[in-house]
């Protein structure tokens, strides 16, 4: 069978990013660096999470944000009062970060600072369930958000997402009781396609389940990178 053009320009693009996603990993290896890539429809609660978690990862953990939007730096600078650097990427007409793009940030990052006194970088990506699944950025750690008012059906009509993700973050409980949602009903649609995903439900605005999900990001940063976090993670 014939292949489209389309197509076989799709494999391409995805391919020449994926070398490149490699290379960013490669890069964040070296200096002991475990990258999360962030992805949910707008205003599912992306920024929110980080907000939370910057106020409470930052006593842990040396934390940088790259932070993807099509335009305006609005997040960036809700982020950067937190204290930490934050390399905001405007794609522009693109729906969602690349791996070249992220690389750029990855440069910024090292011609700022010393990249090895980082232990993780979290990327916030363009607000978008489709491609930002399809193309890596050189991430560890794909954690994908579904907010409660977005529907039970989303992760059967977005697939890609919802397979791929290492965690699925179930967002804005606090909203549920006013909602005609079953939270466990989201939970068992996206374990039916990805058994092993951890699923975390929290509520940026009360805190509810926070904690879990600090310590789910503790665990993967000890993971990815023992030696890096060792001394700052032990109890005091
Ligand atoms: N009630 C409620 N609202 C939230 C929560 N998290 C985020 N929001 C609100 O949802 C909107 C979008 O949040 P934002 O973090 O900007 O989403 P993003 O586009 O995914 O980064 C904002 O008005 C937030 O205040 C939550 O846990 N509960
Ligand atoms: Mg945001």
């Amino acid at each position: 069978m014939h292949q489209t053009f389309d197509a076989a320009l799709g494999i391409n693009l995805l391919h020449a990013n994926q070398k490149g996603a490699d290379r960013n990993r490669a890069h964040f290896d070296e200096w002991g660096i475990t990258c999360f890539n962030i992805m949910s429809s707008p205003g599912a609660g992306k920024t929110a999470l980080l907000e939370r978690s910057l106020a409470v990862l930052t006593d842990e953990l040396k934390i940088a944000v790259i932070e993807g939007d099509m335009t305006t730096e609005l997040d960036a600078d809700r982020l950067r009062q937190y204290g930490v650097p934050v390399i905001a990427i405007n794609t522009g007409r693109s729906c969602h970060l690349d791996s070249k793009m992220v690389a750029g940030g990855i440069h910024q990052l090292e011609h700022q600072y010393n990249p090895s006194d980082f232990d993780l970088v979290l990327v916030e990506n363009v607000g978008n369930l489709v491609c930002p699944a399809e193309f890596e950025v050189g991430e560890h750690v794909k954690v994908a958000l579904l907010s409660v008012t977005e529907g039970e059906d989303k992760p059967l009509k977005y697939p890609v997402m919802f397979q791929e993700a290492d965690c699925l973050l179930i967002t804005k409980i606090d909203l549920a009781p006013y909602l005609d949602i079953d939270i466990n009903r989201i939970a068992a649609n996206v374990r039916q396609m990805n058994p092993h995903v951890t699923i975390i439900a929290v509520s940026a605005k009360t805190g509810e389940g926070l904690e879990n999900w600090f310590d789910w990001v503790k665990s993967q940063v000890l993971n990815q990178h023992p030696s890096a976090t060792a001394t700052e993670m032990l109890p005091a």
